[in-house]
């Protein structure tokens, strides 16, 4: 098979980046580990930035979105039972969506489809071959078929287990990487969200989230220890305990339900550089992890793809390599950006094992700080809204 770009990982990056060219008249054909309701099971990330929701636009994919997703104009935070707003609107003239990664990728994988789009799901054994020449191709199975694309490029979206990222020598590839002492135990109810904007919770028993999908599906999270397993959890040890995690008046208007997903993350910063090698470029996850803090993930994923897009553009309509050989120098600028925020943010608002009453008495002031000054909320608002690309 014959294709000009071919897209391992079939997740919101991959799938972004293949309905993009597409409306160029671009190629590609997306090669996809699991099965597609394998995919779409997946409960991530529920923040889009003005970056992606222009993206999904640029790719026809932005009707659903806009009927059903709901944009926020600020975020609360809460420490014990203070409360305050940012409010992104005044701050910075923007706002973000709240519509769920999953939906995201249901919307991709319908256009795909719908424009004739190559998938290839349960593929195993990809390799990527000979990225340092102008004539890369991929091989891999598919039922036990042994199957190879040939290409001009390939574009490595298969997330941070993928095999894309480990195709660059280690000699060449460098890993930065901070692993946080707590992970986030997520649920997801069928009952109406506490609020309507999303509150992060600074507790003394460790940070809380309340965020949503829609007016009857809730999203919370609370930070646990990394050894807990979902199992650990009762739906009312949870619910008991993200009520002592939040202002009062909030816990007393919570809606609590059965769980119909309960899962665990840990938490994690990593950047793996260069973010390409040859006619390899890696994109989202597979090159990059952030601490969920922030809601950075996916749009970061996002603003890789919308790099690579461009330089790919570029690359068909004036034959100007200039762009693709900086990807990863000008991809790697903003991730950098990102992973400062999450980094910031996660280390405001969670409970360290180690951590002494002096730095829980510094997190308190920053966090008044926050409250009181407009230059450190428009700081905030500006990154939370998503930086320019
Ligand atoms: P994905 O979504 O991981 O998709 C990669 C796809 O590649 C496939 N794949 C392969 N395909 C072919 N061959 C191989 N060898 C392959 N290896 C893997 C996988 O099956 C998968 O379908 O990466 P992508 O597209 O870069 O998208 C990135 C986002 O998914 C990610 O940044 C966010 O979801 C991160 N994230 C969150 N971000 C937020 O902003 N807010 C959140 O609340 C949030 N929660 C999360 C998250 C990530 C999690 N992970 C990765 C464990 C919760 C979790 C549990
Ligand atoms: C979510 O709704 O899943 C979500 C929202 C904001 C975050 C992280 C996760 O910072």
């Amino acid at each position: 098979m014959k294709t000009q770009v071919a897209i391992i990982g079939g997740g919101p990056s991959g799938l972004l980046l293949s309905q993009l060219l597409h409306t160029r008249g671009i190629s590609s054909v997306v090669l996809e580990r699991k099965t597609k309701d394998y995919v779409l099971g997946r409960i991530r990330a529920g923040v889009l930035e003005r970056g992606l929701v222009s993206l999904m636009e640029e790719a026809g994919c932005a009707d659903r979105m806009h009927a059903e997703g709901f944009i926020h104009d600020g975020t609360l935070l809460s420490y014990g039972d203070e409360l305050f707003r940012v409010d992104f609107a005044e701050h910075t003239g923007a706002t973000v969506m709240v519509y769920g990664q999953t939906e995201v990728t249901r919307d991709l994988y319908a256009a795909r489809e719908a424009s004739g789009g190559q998938i290839e799901f349960e593929v195993e054994n990809v390799v990527i071959h000979d990225t340092k020449t102008d004539t890369p191709f991929v091989t891999y199975d598919v039922a036990g078929d042994a199957r190879r694309i040939d290409c001009d490029f390939i574009a490595g979206c298969d997330g941070f287990h993928g095999v894309s990222r480990k195709t660059l020598p280690e000699d060449v590839r460098q890993e930065y990487e901070k692993v946080y002492p707590f992970g986030w135990l997520g649920v997801l109810s069928e009952t109406p969200p506490v609020n309507d904007e999303l509150i992060y919770a600074n507790s003394p028993r460790g940070f809380a989230l309340c965020s949503m999908r829609n007016a009857n599906l809730s999203r919370y999270y609370i930070q646990c220890p990394t050894s807990d397993r979902p199992e650990d959890w009762s739906d009312d040890a949870f619910w008991a305990e993200l009520k002592r995690r939040i202002p009062a008046d909030q816990a007393a208007k919570l809606v609590t339900g059965p769980s119909i997903e309960k899962s665990i993350a840990p938490l994690r910063s990593f950047v793996t550089e260069p973010m390409q090698w040859g006619r390899l470029f890696l994109c989202g996850d597979a090159a990059h992890i952030v601490p969920p803090t922030g809601a950075k993930g996916l749009n970061t994923a996002a603003s890789d793809v919308h790099y690579l897009y461009n330089a790919l553009l570029e690359y068909y309509e004036t034959g100007s390599e200039a762009g693709v050989n900086g990807y990863s120098a000008k991809a790697l600028k903003r991730v950098w950006k990102a992973e400062r925020f999450s980094w910031w943010f996660s280390s405001l608002m969670h409970r360290y094992p180690d951590q002494t009453e002096f730095d829980y008495k510094i997190q308190v002031a920053e966090l008044e700080f926050l409250r009181s000054n407009r230059a450190a909320q428009q700081a905030m608002a500006e990154n939370y809204v998503g930086l320019p690309y």
